[in-house]
Order: structure tokens, then C-alpha cells, then sequence
């Protein structure tokens, strides 16, 4: 086995996202293009000389042939170890579980989240540090730079390693140690969770609940842990084959592309409980029977109940959410007298408050809650902690979220996405909006009066690091909120987010729709954006 040094040049468009690098499967196809990436991330993260890595990724189209080029890669590098799941597959949890557990130095993650996947689809790889969360910014930045100047790669020339068996082999200097890739996830849950309560509660037959996981990785882990461990009758987990195309749907957990779930759930005889996960496992959906639960209320509920779950018994020293998120956990925040951080969007943001003990509970709008005892958002987690909370309530999701909305108030919130928008259009109105952000405040829109308007600005609490422009928000005098914001996560076009959200106290005033409670602000912000003129979109393409 001999180290080759390659001879490359610098691909421009290497600068990573919202969750790292994302392109469809032909860009990363293209030759020197993965290997570029990789290198100027060992070049990054330094020296690995004897370290330990962890990789894995959601199953997706590329993610075999990509570990294999990352293992000889990480081989001629001088990396000490590497674990790596079964068949290549980990979660995103996972890995932050596994990277944790056995103190690595970082893993890679192979993974395009909730975008779809297949010879047409996404790819993706993001890189997570030791503390088992994605890398900052100062890192991500670090790598993008070293793209823009790479010139070689080194890599093992040797055999493909077999990841279809647990075990040891050795790849040059390196040892490729193939885990199973369930049994740390699994271990960590049960320390967090009562799962004898739930094994009752599932086992009872009295109870019904169906988890999908969407033809994409938490297959393997909710087969094990709901059906096999937790005694949930068989077929309690529908498309939990992972597929290479995620059997050519959108492995996003929402009311639109969960649409199996969503027709079990709503339909004729729906089942007490039902939830979904993304391609990577990270992002979650929670259902009861013909009903939906926002993650913003998902969040505040877990946070407001937190100490029924043994892991948490002692209670959450603070809540953090991303700014588009509802205002909903605030309120449990205050009332339980812990800070409530808001943060940019991306799980990058909550890693310095959770390793500074600032927060155990963190959540996103974009169907992401998770806690301290990883780094990343988990899906799977949100389920257990749903399911642990409706075991000791003995109550239906329904009652639970009403008498929550009872003792806090109902934040109504919808996100409205505009996928696929010219990036010319979709920046022009961008551009126009923080210009108009200064002469709102103090302008009225029906009986609604501006409190604040600006691009939102965040300077971390730990490290001091300051992030600008991640969203315009205009604020209302009665607490309502509209946000503005480009994804970070899509690959082609631009795909403009637009978050609505009004407080409501008045518990006879509960039971609205949300597109109609909030009517007036979708018509303001078309009003001051002018989406549908600049779009050229009548409508949006999926409302949540
Ligand atoms: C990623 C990040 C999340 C973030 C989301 C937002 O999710 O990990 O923290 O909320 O992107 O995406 P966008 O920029 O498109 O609004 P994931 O699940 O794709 O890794």
C-alpha cells in the first residue's frame, strides 16, 4: 500500500452552508472534487497523527463510495483510527453520540439532511469537532479557505475496506474499526429515558403509534429501539429501509413531505401518536391523532416537562432557540426562571451555550430539537421525550399541547417557503428589504404597530464571535413577529423563508387555524416584500 500525493486545483464554490457542504450528486461526482474537500479539512483540523475520527452518513447515493475514498484519504494522512458505522451508515446523532463517548478528535458526516437524494439527488459532508457538534464557524471558515488554494490530495492506494462486517482491519498505518451503528445511540437514550414506562405504555396495545422514518437512516434505529426494545408492536415503523433514494421521496419530516404519515394520522381511525425523521435523523415531527404540534411548541412543551424524563429529573438550566423560532419557549423559559438564548439558525450557534452549561434544551423551527447529551439536533430523542412525557401524563398529545397553550398562551406560527426562486430575484428582495428596515419602526399596518425592524445580528455569549445578517425581523408592539430569510441548505435556486407569529393569551381564542389567525401578517409581509412581485410565485411551495 503506497501514499499517492495528487495534483489538484481549487474548486470555488467549496464554501459550506447552514449544515456544511451541499451539492447535488454531479458536482461531487466530478473528479478531485470530494478529495479536494476532505484534504482541506485534515489540512484544517490538524495534526492527526494517532487521533481517532468517526464516519458515517444517511445511506444516500455516493455515501459508500465517498467512505471509501474518505478512509484511504484519512489512511495517508496519518490518522491513528477511524470508527465507522455498519454499511456506512450513521445518523447525525449517532455520530455526535459516538465521537463523544469515545473522545475523538472529530467526525465526518456524509449527509444532504432533508434534500433528496439518488443519481439526481444531494450530497453532502459536514465536519464535527470533539465536542461532538458541527464546526464553527471559525473552522468552517478555515476549510473554505484552504479550498480556495489547495493544489494536492494524499490518499492510500488499497482495496476497498468491507463495511458490511463489525470488526477491526488495518488500511495502511490506520485502523478501520466498523461499529454498530445502534447500539451507543441506544445506550445513551436509555440512560435519558424511562423506558420501562414507555415499554408498558407501547405494549399495552391500547396505545397506537406508527414512526416513519422515511426510507432514510433512523431505520435501523427505530426498528431496534421502538419495535425491538420498547415492545411497539411489528410494523410500528413504516419505510425504515434505508434506500439509496429514499425510495424517491423528500425525506423531510413535515406536514408535506411526510404525506404517508400525515394520511394515517389524519385519516379514518388515526393512531394515538406518530412521528417522523429526516435523511440524517436529526430533525423530527410530532402528531397525535389529527393533530399537528409546531416544533416551536414542540420545544416548549419538552421544556415545560422536562423533569418527567429521567435525565432531566433535576431540571434545564436554560432553553436556546434559533431566532425564526417561535416565542413559545421564551414563555416556559421565564416562567421557570432560566434564560431563553436566541441564536442564528444552525446547531452550530447552540454548541458554545451547551459546552458553557448556559442551556440543556435547544430548538429550531425547522423541525430540530435536541439537548446536551450530544451536539446535534435529535430525532429520534424528541420522540422518546414525547413518548416519556404521554407514558407519565397518560394523557393524548392534543391535551397536553391545549393545556399548555392554557397556561402559557398559543404563539399561532406558520413558515411559508419559496423554493426554487431565482438567486437574482430572491437577493434583490433581500437587498430591498434591510434598506426598508430603518423607516419601519413606529409605522402602523392595519391595527398593528412596528416596535423593531433590523437584520438580526448575533455576538456569542462564550467566545465573543459575532454573525450579521442572519434574517430580517420586524417586531410588533403586541409581540407578533414576521422574519425574512435565504436558506442555507438548498442547491439549486434560492429558497426564501418566510416565518409569521403572533402571541395569542385568550384561550377561547385557541382553537384557529394558524393560516387564518395570522392572515394579516402573511398579507404585511407580502405587502413590505412584495414576494409575490419579486418571486414571481403566486404561492408558496410548502407551508408549515
Ligand atoms: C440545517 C441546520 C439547522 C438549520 C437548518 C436550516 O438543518 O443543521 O440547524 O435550522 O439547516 O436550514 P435553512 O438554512 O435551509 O433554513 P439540516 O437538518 O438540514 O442539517
Amino acid at each position: 500500500m503506497t501514499i499517492q500525493t495528487v495534483a489538484s486545483r481549487p474548486f470555488l464554490d467549496q464554501k459550506p452552508g447552514t449544515s456544511g457542504l451541499r451539492k447535488q450528486v454531479s458536482v461531487f461526482k466530478q473528479p478531485h472534487y470530494l478529495e479536494n474537500f476532505v484534504q482541506s479539512i485534515f489540512d484544517s483540523i490538524g495534526p492527526l497523527s494517532g487521533q481517532t475520527l468517526v464516519l458515517g452518513g444517511d445511506g444516500r447515493y455516493f455515501n459508500r463510495q465517498a467512505i471509501q475514498i474518505i478512509l484511504k484519504m484519512a489512511a495517508a494522512n496519518g490518522v491513528g483510527r477511524i470508527k465507522v458505522g455498519k454499511s456506512g451508515i450513521l445518523s447525525t446523532p449517532a455520530v455526535s453520540c459516538v465521537i463523544r463517548k469515545y473522545n475523538a478528535l472529530g467526525g465526518i458526516v456524509l449527509s444532504a439532511s432533508h434534500n433528496p437524494g439518488g443519481p439526481n439527488g444531494d450530497f453532502g459532508i459536514k465536519y464535527n469537532i470533539s465536542n461532538g457538534g458541527p464546526a464553527p464557524e471559525k473552522i468552517t471558515d478555515a476549510i473554505f479557505a484552504r479550498t480556495q488554494v489547495i493544489d494536492r490530495y494524499s490518499i492510500l492506494s488499497a482495496l476497498d475496506v468491507d463495511l458490511d462486517r463489525l470488526g477491526e482491519t488495518q488500511l495502511g498505518g490506520m485502523t478501520v474499526e466498523v461499529i454498530d451503528a445502534v447500539a451507543d445511540y441506544q445506550a445513551l437514550m436509555e440512560s435519558l429515558f424511562d423506558f420501562d414506562r414507555i415499554h408498558t405504555l407501547l405494549a399495552s396495545g391500547s396505545f397506537r403509534m406508527c414512526m416513519d422514518s422515511m426510507h432514510a437512516v433512523t431505520g435501523p434505529y427505530a426498528h431496534g429501539i421502538f419495535e425491538t426494545r420498547l415492545g411497539a408492536g411489528l410494523g410500528t415503523v413504516q419505510n425504515g429501509q434505508p434506500l439509496e433514494d429514499f425510495g424517491g421521496g423528500h425525506p423531510d419530516p413535515n406536514l408535506v413531505y411526510a404525506h404517508d404519515l400525515v394520511e394515517r394520522m389524519f385519516g379514518i381511525d388515526p393512531l394515538d401518536f406518530g412521528a417522523a425523521s429526516d435523511g440524517d435523523g436529526d430533525r423530527n415531527m410530532i402528531l397525535g391523532s389529527r393533530f399537528f404540534v409546531t416544533p416551536s411548541d414542540s420545544l416548549a412543551v419538552l421544556a415545560a416537562n422536562a423533569t418527567l424524563a429521567p435525565g432531566y429529573k433535576d431540571g434545564i438550566a436554560g432553553i436556546a432557540r434559533s431566532m425564526p423560532t417561535s416565542e413559545a419557549p421564551d414563555r416556559v423559559a421565564a416562567k421557570l426562571g432560566i434564560d431563553c438564548y436566541e441564536t442564528p439558525t444552525g446547531w452550530k450557534f447552540f454548541g458554545n451555550l451547551m459546552d458553557a452549561g448556559k442551556v440543556t434544551l435547544c430548538g429550531e423551527e425547522s423541525f430540530g430539537t435536541g439537548s446536551n447529551h450530544i451536539r446535534e439536533k435529535d430525532g429520534l430523542w424528541a420522540v422518546l421525550f414525547w413518548l416519556n412525557i404521554l407514558a407519565v401524563k397518560q394523557q393524548s398529545v392534543e391535551q397536553i399541547m391545549r393545556a399548555h397553550w392554557q397556561t402559557y398562551g398559543r404563539n399561532y406560527y406558520s413558515r411559508h417557503d419559496y423554493e426554487g426562486v431565482e438567486s437574482d430575484r430572491a437577493n434583490t428582495l433581500i437587498t430591498q428589504l434591510r434598506g426598508a428596515t430603518s423607516s419601519l419602526k413606529g409605522k402602523k399596518f392595519g391595527s398593528r404597530e412596528v416596535a423593531y425592524s433590523d437584520d438580526f445580528s448575533y455576538t456569542d455569549p462564550i467566545d465573543g464571535s459575532v454573525s450579521t445578517k442572519q434574517g430580517v425581523r420586524i417586531g410588533f408592539t403586541d409581540g407578533a413577529r414576521i422574519v425574512y430569510r435565504l436558506s442555507g441548505t438548498g442547491t439549486q435556486g434560492a429558497t426564501l423563508r418566510l416565518y409569521v407569529e403572533s402571541y395569542e393569551a385568550d384561550v377561547a381564542k385557541h382553537a384557529q387555524d394558524p393560516q387564518d389567525a395570522l392572515g394579516d401578517l402573511i398579507a404585511i409581509a407580502d405587502e413590505v416584500a412584495k414576494i409575490h412581485a419579486l418571486t414571481q410565485m403566486e404561492k408558496p411551495t410548502v407551508i408549515t
